[in-house]
């Protein structure tokens, strides 16, 4: 099972990403990304799923027009891991941030 992420090597992974931050009260990152228009947000969602799909590996999100509302977080661990900073750094790529 993935290790979940702590200290140095957490603060070190979470440095690696844009604009991602930690939630309150569980153990995950949220980021909210904006687009142009829905066309644009959904494109996203559409590429975002099918590595989530590779990775097994999935995200929490909710979609309203040109905003996606993203939660990571590994279910399996209870928590942050590499993971979750993987499907970060390919997303924060994918939508160009
Ligand atoms: N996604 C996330 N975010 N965390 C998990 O622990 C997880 C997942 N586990 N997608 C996978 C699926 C697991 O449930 C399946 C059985 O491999």
């Amino acid at each position: 099972m993935a290790q979940l992420l702590a200290g140095e090597g957490r603060d070190r992974a979470m440095s690696e990403l844009n604009g991602w931050s930690a939630t309150d009260g569980r153990d995950a990152i949220v980021k909210s990304f904006r687009f142009n228009d829905f066309n644009q947000a959904w494109g996203f969602m559409s590429r975002c799923a099918l590595m989530a799909e590779r990775m097994d590996h999935h995200p929490e999100w909710f979609n309203v027009y040109n905003r996606v509302d993203v939660t990571l977080s590994t279910h399996d661990a209870g928590g942050l891991t590499e993971r979750d900073i993987k499907l970060a750094m390919f997303m924060d790529r994918v939508a160009g941030h």
